[in-house]
């Protein structure tokens, strides 16, 4: 396939580098002069892949869409006018929401949206390193989506598991969760994931997962509080020596994807009237950092 990658951050290069690998003709969109883009995984041979040259969005049968959540619009909507109307969109990032303002400009093409526990890392500008093995769920978001369920089969080809989801909101959710619990704890307390495991953290995860819970269940997405926990519990350990992706963002001073993550969840909370206080606190805790770097 002719695949386009928007977005080459840690998980962005990866993909590139597994789906060219497997043989597909991988190119890369960024913020970058056009030109050529070399790249290399761990300590694999370095590929070269075009960068930013206009004839590839042409040609690309998949758009695959690795920006941050606040990114999509003001990075996809200025390259929807050089793809062809049948181009697959392929959406992977940290939260929920970041389509639901484009719903207009994108309602024609195939949609999709994937979640991925891969574990990567960006070193320097052209070096990315998987640093976990993990799993990709895959589902449709329109019905032009729900016809392109093909590409479990040629992402799974490339960077297997890939598992083809009927319900792609209910995993989105469960990530959702994982992320609103770990995201913010650590960025606020500068710490790695593994921090919260000690006992000081289990009162407030234990708060948090229950308020979202409660929003989960208002959107009628199935959900297990006690399985939730475990599975929250799991993805601190496996992760442990990592810095989640907000704890990167805020050191850096770079805009977190809070609005996305805790945000949703609070959006959603207002809609059925419930209260979210705890999730609320963090959020307000994350914009007064960020205020320190985004006036
Ligand atoms: O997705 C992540 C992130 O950092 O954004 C987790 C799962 C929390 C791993 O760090």
């Amino acid at each position: 396939m002719n695949i386009v990658i928007l977005g080459p951050g840690a998980i962005g290069r990866l993909w590139a580098y597994q789906l060219h690998k497997a043989g597909h003709q991988v190119a890369l969109w960024g913020t970058q002069p056009a030109g050529e883009y070399c790249l290399i995984q761990d300590d694999l041979p370095p590929i070269t892949l075009a960068y930013n040259q206009p004839s590839t969005l042409e040609h690309a049968d998949l758009l695959l869409v690795c920006v941050k959540a606040w990114q999509v619009a003001t990075a996809l909507l200025p390259l929807l006018d050089k793809l062809a109307p049948q181009t697959i969109l392929l959406f992977i990032h940290n939260g929920m929401g970041a389509l639901d303002t484009l719903t207009e400009q994108l309602s024609n093409y195939p949609l999709l949206m994937a979640t991925t526990t891969h574990g990567a890392l960006k070193q320097g500008a052209h070096h990315v390193m998987h640093t976990g093995q993990g799993t990709t769920q895959l589902g449709a978001v329109n019905a032009q989506g729900e016809r392109c369920d093909f590409l479990v089969d040629v992402l799974n080809h490339a960077f297997s598991p890939v598992l083809w989801t009927e319900n792609i909101h209910h995993a989105l959710w469960q990530k959702l969760a994982i992320n609103c619990a770990i995201n913010p704890l650590t960025a606020i307390n500068n710490c790695r994931n593994g921090e919260l495991m000690k006992a000081n953290y289990q009162p407030l995860i234990k708060s948090l997962i229950a308020e979202i819970v409660s929003v989960m269940q208002a959107e009628k997405i199935p959900v297990d509080q006690q399985a939730l926990s475990e599975s929250i519990c799991r993805v601190i350990e496996a992760t442990s020596d990592n810095y989640s992706s907000m704890q990167q963002d805020v050191a850096h001073q770079r805009p977190t994807e809070i609005d996305f993550i805790t945000g949703y969840v609070i959006k959603k909370a207002a809609q059925h009237g419930l209260a979210v206080p705890v999730n609320q606190s963090l959020y307000r805790h994350i914009h007064s950092l960020q205020q320190r770097w985004i006036p």
